[in-house]
C-alpha cells in the first residue's frame, strides 16, 4: 500500500534531504577529478549547485546559419548535428563563418531572460561538435573573433553579463568529437572529409587543452564545465591531461562526459527523467524546449509551459537539476516561443520558488509513477509510467505538495506523514490563510481548500512539520 511502504520519517528526512545527497559511498569522498577532496570539501563546492535546480542551456553556434537545412535537403532533428548528418566537406562548413554576424546578440538581454525566468546558471557551447570556437582563440582561427565580420566575442560579454546580474557561467565544450579540426572524433562514422585526418592526440593537444585552457584563464570565474559525447578514444590515460588545467578554476563542477571512466560530479540523463533520480549521486536533466538543441528553422514546436513545469517539478522533487535549453538564431534573437515559455516558468517561480530552490526529494516517492507490468523498452527494461497527480519537495521542517490535479471538495488525502503537521497554506495565497490537516496511521487530510486551484498547473500547498517526540 502507498502509504505504509512509502511514509518515512518525515521529520528526519527533510533535516537530511540535501546533505543525504552526498552521503553515498561511491561518493563519501571527493569527485575522481579532483584527488585528495574530502566529502565535506565536495558538498560545500556543490552546494550553490544543489541550491539552484535550474539552468539555461544554450547551444549556439554556425549551425545556426543553416538551421537545420543544407542544398535544399533537411537533416534530422538535431540542428547542431547538420555537419556530420550532411557529411558537409570541412571546406564548404567553413565559409558560414564569413557569414556570421549576429549583432541581434545581447549579452544582459539573455542573462536577464534567464534570471526573469528563475535560471541560476548559464552553460553555453563554447565549442560544440563542428569545432567552431564561439569565443577568441589563439589555438585556432576557427573562431567568432578572428573568422567572422562580427568580431566580438560573445562568451566575454556574457561573463561579463552573469557578473552583473548574479548569474553562474559554465561552459560546454566538445572534447571528443571535432569535425573541422584534424583528428577530432567523428562518432562512430569514418571521417567524410580527408582534411579531418590527423592525430588524436595532436588534436588534443593543439586545440582542446590550450582551448580549455583559454576558456579557464579569460573570462573570470568559470562554474561548470561540460564535457560531451566521449567515444573509446579518451582512454583513462588522455583523460588524466584535463586535470591539471582544473586547478585553474577552484570550484569548478565537471560533469560526467570526459571518459576515461571519469565519474565527474554529475550524472547528465539527456532528454529524460530517470524514475528515480540516482540517489547518493548529483544529477542534471538537459533537455530541449522544442526538439533541437541547436536554433532549427520552422521548429516551432516548442513543448507546452504546463509540460516545462511539470519537468522542472519532477526533477526537483527526485533531487536533479533541469538544465533546459535554448536556441538562439544566427542573428543572436532567441525564438519568441522559447522566451515566452522561460517568462511563464519565472512568473510561477516568483510566487512557489521556495518549493524548488534548496530543496530536497521526496519522502514518499510512489506518487512519481510505476513501472509498466506488461510494457518493455528496447532494452527489455520495465516502462516507467509517471503519473501526473502531485509531486513532493521537502526543505527541513517542510513539506512542499505541488498538486497538478485540484480536488472538487476542497479535500486533499495524501499518504501519511511520520512528523506532526502544525501549519498549512497555499503558496499562492496571498493571505496564506491556515487550512485544516488531520493526520491519521495511513493517511493526511488536508480540508479547507478553495474551490478552484490558485494556479491552474501547479500550486503548492505548504505542510510544516515538526519531529514526532
Ligand atoms: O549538445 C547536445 C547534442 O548535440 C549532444 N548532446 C546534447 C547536450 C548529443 N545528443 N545526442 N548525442 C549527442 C548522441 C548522438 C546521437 C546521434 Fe544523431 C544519433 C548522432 C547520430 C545519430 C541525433 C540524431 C543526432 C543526429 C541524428
Amino acid at each position: 500500500m502507498l502509504t505504509s511502504v512509502f511514509a518515512l520519517y518525515a521529520g528526519a528526512i527533510l533535516a537530511s534531504a540535501i546533505a543525504a545527497v552526498s552521503r553515498d559511498s561511491e561518493v563519501a569522498s571527493g569527485s575522481d577529478f579532483m584527488p585528495g577532496e574530502s566529502a565535506a570539501q565536495r558538498d560545500a563546492r556543490m552546494a550553490w549547485w544543489r541550491e539552484a535546480r535550474f539552468g539555461m542551456f544554450i547551444h549556439w553556434g554556425l549551425y545556426a546559419l543553416p538551421a537545420g537545412e543544407w542544398n535544399g535537403v533537411k537533416v534530422p532533428v538535431y540542428a547542431e548535428w547538420l555537419m556530420h548528418e550532411a557529411k558537409v566537406p570541412v571546406a564548404e562548413y567553413a565559409p558560414l563563418a564569413p557569414q556570421f554576424n549576429p549583432i541581434g546578440f545581447d549579452a544582459d538581454q539573455w542573462v536577464c531572460l534567464a534570471k526573469g525566468a528563475g535560471m541560476k546558471y548559464i552553460i553555453i557551447t563554447a565549442k560544440h561538435h563542428d569545432g567552431f570556437a564561439m569565443f577568441r582563440s589563439a589555438a585556432s582561427r576557427f573562431n567568432i573573433v578572428d573568422a567572422t565580420p562580427f568580431k566580438r566575442d560573445p562568451l566575454k560579454e556574457l561573463a561579463e553579463a552573469c557578473t552583473k546580474h548574479g548569474v553562474r557561467l559554465g561552459f560546454y565544450y566538445s572534447q571528443n568529437q571535432d569535425w573541422s579540426h584534424p583528428g577530432g572524433d567523428c562518432w562512430h562514422i569514418p571521417h567524410w572529409d580527408k582534411a579531418q585526418d590527423g592525430d588524436y592526440d595532436d588534436y588534443l593537444n593543439a586545440i582542446v587543452l590550450p582551448q580549455i585552457r583559454e576558456l579557464f584563464t579569460r573570462y573570470g570565474k568559470v562554474s561548470v564545465l561540460w564535457f560531451d559525447t566521449p567515444s573509446e578514444q579518451m582512454t583513462r590515460e588522455r583523460g588524466q591531461r584535463f586535470l591539471p588545467l582544473l586547478d585553474l578554476q577552484p570550484g569548478i563542477i565537471v560533469n560526467d562526459r570526459l571518459g576515461g571512466g571519469f565519474k565527474g560530479d554529475t550524472e547528465t540523463p539527456e532528454q529524460y527523467i530517470p524514475a528515480n533520480g540516482y540517489p547518493g549521486r548529483d544529477w542534471e536533466t538537459c533537455m530541449t524546449i522544442n526538439d533541437s538543441w541547436g536554433y532549427r528553422a520552422g521548429d516551432d514546436t516548442s513543448k507546452p509551459f504546463e509540460t516545462l513545469l511539470r519537468n522542472l517539478i519532477d526533477i526537483a522533487s527526485k533531487g536533479g537539476n533541469y538544465l533546459l535549453n535554448i536556441g538562439p538564431d544566427a542573428t543572436g534573437t532567441i525564438p519568441p516561443s522559447q522566451v515566452e515559455r522561460l517568462q511563464q516558468i519565472g512568473q510561477w517561480l516568483a510566487v512557489n520558488g521556495e518549493a524548488i530552490y534548496g530543496t530536497g526529494p521526496t519522502p514518499f516517492g510512489a506518487e512519481a509513477g510505476r513501472f509498466s507490468e506488461t510494457e518493455r523498452d528496447d532494452s527489455g527494461k520495465p516502462v516507467f509510467k509517471p503519473e501526473w497527480k502531485w509531486r513532493c519537495t521537502t526543505k527541513p521542517g517542510e513539506l512542499f505538495i505541488h498538486l497538478f490535479e485540484w480536488p472538487t471538495d476542497g479535500r486533499l488525502e495524501l499518504p501519511a506523514v511520520q512528523a506532526n503537521i502544525f501549519a498549512a497554506d497555499l503558496l499562492a495565497d496571498p493571505s496564506h490563510a491556515a487550512l485544516t490537516v488531520q493526520q491519521h496511521d495511513q493517511r493526511t487530510v488536508i480540508s479547507g481548500l478553495p474551490a478552484s486551484a490558485l494556479d491552474a498547473t501547479a500550486t503548492v500547498l505548504r505542510l510544516k512539520t515538526e519531529p514526532l517526540v
